[in-house]
Formats: structure tokens, sequence, C-alpha cells
């Protein structure tokens, strides 16, 4: 299958707006050639530094511009975070997501304590995936040699809807924080959010963006809007489970070989709708009973989603002894 990274916003838009049925045919035609099996990962998350945020991402309750800002709540430290590690690998966990609400990382103690979780979550034979705001090269570089697989920093929307969702920091300062996680080796997770009353337009913007990364992000988290009192967008209408099937539908079509993980909104989806959206190309979602602030489906009924859907779980990789 050859990947493209060329694609223009007049494609992807048409991709967006195509019948239902045409768009869950094309991707499922691509998605069954490139993961026949329908493997899905499970991804649990925590959140390691929470609230306090110095970003004003207006969909964000970890902002301390809002007035949902959950502040004052101690960051985790290295033991408790791999027992957390521990527990969502004996719940049958892939991938261990670990977030801090930080505009960039800073040198220092909480740095180093970041490295020695990214060691131990890799010595239990997860994979380890952080999520910290903007780094340093350097920074990068120590992520990598720590044996961090991941990165995730998303795009979030288009670069024109962008400055009306956040305002300080800039697309491009995202952009080169994903360059520098590119230079270092470690893999991409970069995604966005629908429901932020952005235009069709704009969807198609942020998949234009992604889509012609070149590689394509390992991985691409597709978010509904969480709309959370005390956040500027409490009040915006929860997104049609249609939008997101065709959101993913469409990524899946312009990213073949990437993940793409159905990610934040999930509770707001009946079953029916999160099997739709797994035909059309998910396959990962976050396991775990909570996302980083707000709750997530629990895992027992999560483990009858996908029996329902008739999907397999990806099997976690063998513990490696040492970190590189
Ligand atoms: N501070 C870091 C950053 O922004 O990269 C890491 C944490 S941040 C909470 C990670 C991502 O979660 C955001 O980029 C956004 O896409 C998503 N997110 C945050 N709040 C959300 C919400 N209420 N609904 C849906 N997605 C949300
Ligand atoms: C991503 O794209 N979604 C996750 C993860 N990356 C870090 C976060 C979702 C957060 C939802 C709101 C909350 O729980 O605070
Ligand atoms: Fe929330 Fe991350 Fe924005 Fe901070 S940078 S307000 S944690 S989304």
């Amino acid at each position: 299958m050859k990947l493209r990274h060329d694609w223009s916003r007049e494609e992807i838009q048409a991709l967006l707006t195509l019948p239902l049925v045409d768009l869950l045919w094309q991707a499922q035609a691509v998605h069954r050639t490139a993961n026949p099996g329908y493997h899905v990962q499970l991804a649990s998350l925590l959140s390691v530094k929470t609230g306090g945020c110095e970003e004003d991402c207006s969909y964000c309750p970890q902002s301390m511009h809002h007035a949902s800002d959950v502040a004052g709540r101690p960051q985790l430290a290295v033991e408790p975070v791999l027992e957390r590690a521990r527990a969502a690998r004996a719940a049958g966990a892939h991938r261990f997501c670990m977030g801090w609400a930080w505009r960039e990382i800073r040198d220092g103690a909480p740095f180093e304590a970041m490295l020695s979780m990214v060691r131990g979550v890799r010595e239990l034979g997860l994979e380890a995936c952080v999520t910290a705001g903007m780094l340093t090269g350097d920074q990068a570089e120590r992520l990598a040699a720590a044996g961090l697989t991941a990165y995730n920093h998303n795009l979030d929307t288009s670069p024109e809807h962008y400055g009306r969702i956040i305002s300080t920091r800039t697309y491009q300062e995202r952009l080169e924080t994903l360059q520098r996680v590119r230079s270092a080796g470690i893999d991409l997770c970069c995604g966005g959010i629908i429901g932020l009353g952005e235009a069709l337009e704009d969807r198609a913007g942020l998949l234009q963006v992604l889509a012609c990364l070149d590689p394509h992000p390992e991985s691409v988290p597709i978010n509904a809007l969480v709309a959370v009192a005390g956040t500027p967008l409490e009040e915006r209408p929860p997104v049609d489970p249609l939008e997101l099937v065709r959101m993913v539908a469409t990524a899946r079509i312009l990213m073949p070989r990437s993940r793409v993980r159905l990610s934040a909104g999930r509770e707001q989806l009946g079953r029916e709708a999160q099997i739709l959206c797994l035909l059309a190309g998910a396959d990962s979602i976050f396991y775990g009973d909570t996302l980083l602030t707000t709750s997530n489906p629990a895992v027992a009924s999560d483990r009858e989603l996908l029996q329902a859907a008739g999907v397999r779980v990806s099997t976690a990789p063998a513990p490696v002894a040492a970190a590189r």
C-alpha cells in the first residue's frame, strides 16, 4: 500500500462528506489490508501532574485560566506511578501513557522522575508514552535514551481555528516540538479534537496537516470534546457520534498504517457507535476507568465491547530486561 503525504484539503473534505456507507466501505478496505486481524491496542492513561497549567486551551479542565482548574494536587512520585503501570499491565494494557499538565518540560527533579518512570514502564514490557507540553531537543534525546516509545503532542484543530481555541502558544511551536520528537527517534502520537465549534474545513485542515507529515504520526488520537463545567467550552453541544465515525474513517484512509485511537468522549457514545468507529478503522482505545481528569468507560464494559465487535486485543510485548 502506497502511503501519500500530499493530500489536498479538497480531497480530504470530499472524503469527509462522502455518503457514510461509501466512506465506511473505503475505510474498511484500507483497514483490512493494513490491519487484517482487526487488532486493537489498549492504552492506559494516568495523570502524573494534574492541573495548574499555564496554557489557556479552552477545552481543558487543567488550565489555570479556567474555573475548572483542579489546582494544588501534588505530583505523583515514581513508585506509585509504576504501581499503576503494573496494575494496567495486569488488566491487559499494552501501552502506558502518562500526562503532565505543563506548558513545557523544565529540567530538574520532576524531569529526572519522568525519565525513571519511562524506564520503569519499559522494564514492565509496556510501551511508554508521555505527554507534557513542549520540549527541547536535548530533553527529547534523553527521553529516547530512557526508552520512551511515543510522545503525545496534539495539533487539536486546523491552523485557522487554532487561535480561537488557544492563545498562549502557536501552531508553529507545536510543530517544532513534533519535529524534535521525530529527530530523537521517538514515535509521534499526534491528533486532535472535534466538537470545538470548528467547521468541516477545519477538520479537513487538521487531517491534512497530520497526513502531510512524513512519516505519518505512528498514532493519531481522535478526541470528541468532553465539555467540562468551568471551561470556556462548557456549553458546546455534544458531537454527533456519526461525525466521529467520519473523522476516524477519513484518518484511516489518509494514514493507513497509523494507529487511529478512539480517545476522549467514548462515554458519550453508545456501544453501536463505538463499534462503527472500530469498523471505520479505529485500532486503539484508552482503557481504564479514567482519562486524565474525566471518566472513561469501565474496563469490564470495554472488554464486552471488544468481544461484541469481534476484534482482537493486541498482546503485550515481553518485558525488556533493561531500558536503553
Ligand atoms: N499539556 C500537555 C499538552 O497539551 O500537550 C499534555 C496534556 S493535554 C490534557 C493532552 C490532550 O488532551 C490535549 O492536546 C487535547 O487534545 C486533549 N484534551 C484535553 N482536554 C480535553 C477535553 N476536555 N476533551 C477532549 N480532549 C481533551
Ligand atoms: C489524547 O489525545 N487524549 C488523551 C491523551 N491524549 C493524553 C487525553 C484526554 C483528556 C480528556 C480530558 C481529561 O480527562 O482531562
Ligand atoms: Fe491542558 Fe495541555 Fe493545554 Fe495545559 S497545555 S491547558 S494541560 S491541554
